[in-house]
C-alpha cells in the first residue's frame, strides 16, 4: 500500500482527509502521531512548514495542507465521490467554502484552544491557571457567530451537492467542533440542519466513531452528545 496518512484520530484536520479517503474507499495506512516525540523531530514536524498534521505520503510524494490533500486524492485516486467538481465554476464555489470553513469556523475554534493552552501554561500566571484567556475566547465566539450568520445566508440561497466533496471534508469537522464551543443557535436553522446532515454522512460518522475514545482530550470539555 503506497498511501499513508499521518495524523491523529481526534484531530479535526485529520478528519478532513479521512472523510475524503473513506468516501472513495481509498486504501491507505493510518500512521498515528506519536505525541511522545518532540514536535519538530517527528515526521510531520519536519514535513509541514508549521509542523502540523495530517500529512499524506504517496511513495516519494509528500502532500501537506488538507485542501491540497483532498485535491491530490481527487486527481490521483478518483472514486464514486467527486471530491472536486468537474465544472470549474462549481469547483471555485467549493474552494471558497473550503476557505470559509477552515479560516472562519475552524480557525476560531483553534483560536479558543490556543488561548486555553497559552494561558494554562503561562509561567507568569504561576504555571497552571484555571481561567482561559477570557477576552480571546470571547472574541473568537463573536467571530464564530459572524461565520454562522454568513453560512446561514449562503445555505438559504444555495444548494450543495448531496455527495461527499471538498466542502463536506472542510465543513463536517469544523461545524462539529464549533458547535461544541459556541452552540449553533436556533437562529441558524440552515447551519444546524447542515451539521445534522453531515453527522449522518457515513464517511464522517466513521471518523467521529473512531475518535470517541479520545473525547476526554478535548481541552474545552466535550459535551455528552454527537
Ligand atoms: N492548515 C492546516 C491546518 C492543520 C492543523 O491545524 N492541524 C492541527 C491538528 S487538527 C495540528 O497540527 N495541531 C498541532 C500544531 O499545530 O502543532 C491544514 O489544512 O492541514
Amino acid at each position: 500500500m503506497t498511501l499513508q496518512l499521518y495524523g491523529h484520530p481526534f484531530s479535526s484536520y485529520t478528519w478532513k482527509a479521512l472523510i475524503a479517503l473513506y468516501a472513495n474507499d481509498t486504501p491507505f495506512e493510518f500512521r498515528e502521531i506519536d505525541q511522545s516525540v518532540p514536535k519538530y523531530e517527528s515526521f510531520t514536524g519536519k514535513a509541514h512548514p508549521a509542523g502540523q498534521f495530517p500529512v499524506l505520503t504517496d511513495g516519494d510524494a509528500i502532500v501537506v495542507e488538507t485542501s491540497s490533500i483532498v485535491e491530490y486524492l481527487a486527481l490521483r485516486y478518483p472514486g464514486p465521490a467527486p471530491l472536486i467538481a468537474s465544472d470549474p465554476a462549481e469547483a471555485v464555489v467549493a474552494r471558497m467554502l473550503d476557505r470559509v470553513f477552515d479560516h472562519y469556523v475552524m480557525g476560531n475554534v483553534q483560536r479558543m484552544m490556543a488561548a486555553y493552552f497559552v494561558n494554562k501554561d503561562d509561567p507568569a500566571a504561576g504555571g497552571m491557571r484555571d481561567e482561559p484567556l477570557a477576552s480571546e475566547i470571547a472574541a473568537a465566539k463573536v467571530m464564530l457567530r459572524k461565520a454562522y450568520d454568513w453560512l446561514e445566508r449562503w445555505l438559504a440561497a444555495n444548494e450543495l451537492p448531496p455527495h461527499v466533496s471538498l466542502v463536506t471534508c472542510a465543513a463536517a469537522p469544523s461545524l462539529f467542533y464549533a458547535d461544541w464551543v459556541q452552540p449553533i443557535g436556533e437562529a441558524f436553522s440552515n447551519v444546524r440542519a447542515y451539521r445534522r446532515r453531515l453527522l449522518a454522512q457515513p464517511s464522517f460518522a466513521r471518523a467521529v466513531d473512531e475518535a470517541r475514545p479520545y473525547r476526554q482530550l478535548f481541552p474545552l470539555g466535550a459535551p455528552d452528545r454527537d
